[in-house]
């Protein structure tokens, strides 16, 4: 694969750069994106769904994958095609999550969203689409990888996105809307599987395409967890601090809501400095991978130092 040789060479430990990093990695995956959706009949669906998957946004989970499979000793790529399917999923959940039943929003990465400009209808199936082509992709289109581990990374992943993880964290968020006594446990509970279970599927499954053996998934899968949930009180914190323009979708929608967030129960301040500490503790999890850990350390330091 031309983009595979292309991001199978890690800047040296030295003049390690983040931003040149993230720059490159998403360069590469949106052309990887880009060439996996081509428009073909019927053309109002592949239409919408590349509306939303070619949209922008930070690329965060499939740069998450690479960079984890790489740590465990795997090449960017064998992580390709699972990086893609993520992000494939992460954008149908996000395309129904703006839908009028569900959070009703007309803004995402800037744009408007997918209903706004295909009908609830055709922004429904552009979600089912995605969703469903996200399984095909990984399983057509992995290589260098024994099918065990292909195999496995479908299973963690279906199991990320389903009931078990991101559909049952919204469905609490969905209960929980409009309730001004939502407990710290449902809250923490909301974010473990509605944010937190796709992030950490990105990471063990980096770790699994490339044969890591358990004990470093585990680490990996704590890295994920802490970082997701660091990334989600940011997330809250940002409704309240920053303007549309810089988040790319409506601003003040929480509080607007009258939701429970982490801001609304510890506070400004507070929040960060849980962030920082579930930071903290993440990267104390990849302690043992020395050097090679560099990447996926300093996305974990971006994540809580993000302004939008
Ligand atoms: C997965 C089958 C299935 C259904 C989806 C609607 C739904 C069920 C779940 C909602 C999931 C959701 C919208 C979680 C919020 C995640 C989040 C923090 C999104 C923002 O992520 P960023 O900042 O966005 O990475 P960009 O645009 O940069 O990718």
């Amino acid at each position: 694969m031309v983009l595979a040789s292309k991001l199978d060479s890690p800047q040296s430990e030295s003049s390690f750069d983040l931003s040149t990093y993230l720059v490159e990695r998403k360069t590469a995956i949106e052309a990887a994106l880009d060439s996996a959706l081509p428009v073909i009949y019927p053309e109002k669906i592949y239409e919408a769904m590349r509306y939303s998957l070619m949209a922008g946004g930070k690329r965060l989970r499939p740069i998450l994958c690479v960079a984890s499979c790489e740590l465990a000793g795997g090449t960017a790529e064998m992580a390709i095609p699972t990086a893609c399917a993520m992000e494939m999923i992460h954008t149908m959940s996000l395309i129904h999550d703006d839908l009028p039943a569900m959070d009703n929003d007309d803004y995402r990465r800037g744009k408007l969203t997918n209903h706004k400009v295909y009908g609830e209808d055709i922004a429904i199936l552009a979600g089912d689409g995605l969703l469903t082509y996200a399984f095909e992709f990984i399983a057509a289109k992995t290589q260098n990888v024994p099918p065990q581990q292909v195999l496995q990374t479908i299973v963690h992943l279906a199991r990320a996105a389903g009931a078990a993880g991101l559909v049952g964290g919204q469905v609490v968020d969905l209960e929980s809307e409009g309730k001004t006594d939502v407990s710290l446990e449902t809250l923490n509970y909301i974010h473990a599987h509605k944010t937190g279970a796709l992030l950490e599927s990105c990471v063990v499954c980096g770790g699994i395409l490339a044969g890591a053996e358990p004990a470093d998934l585990q680490r990996m899968s704590r890295f994920a967890k802490n970082i997701g949930l660091a990334f989600q009180i940011i997330d809250d914190i940002l409704d309240i601090t920053a303007t549309q323009e810089e988040l790319g979708k409506t601003a003040g929608k929480d509080v607007q809501a009258g939701k429970v967030t982490y801001p609304s129960l510890w506070g400004i301040e507070e929040s960060r400095r849980q962030a920082k500490q579930l930071v903290a503790d993440a990267k104390a999890q990849l302690a043992v991978f020395g050097s090679k850990a560099q990447p996926l350390l300093a996305i974990a330091d971006y994540i809580t130092s993000r302004s939008y």
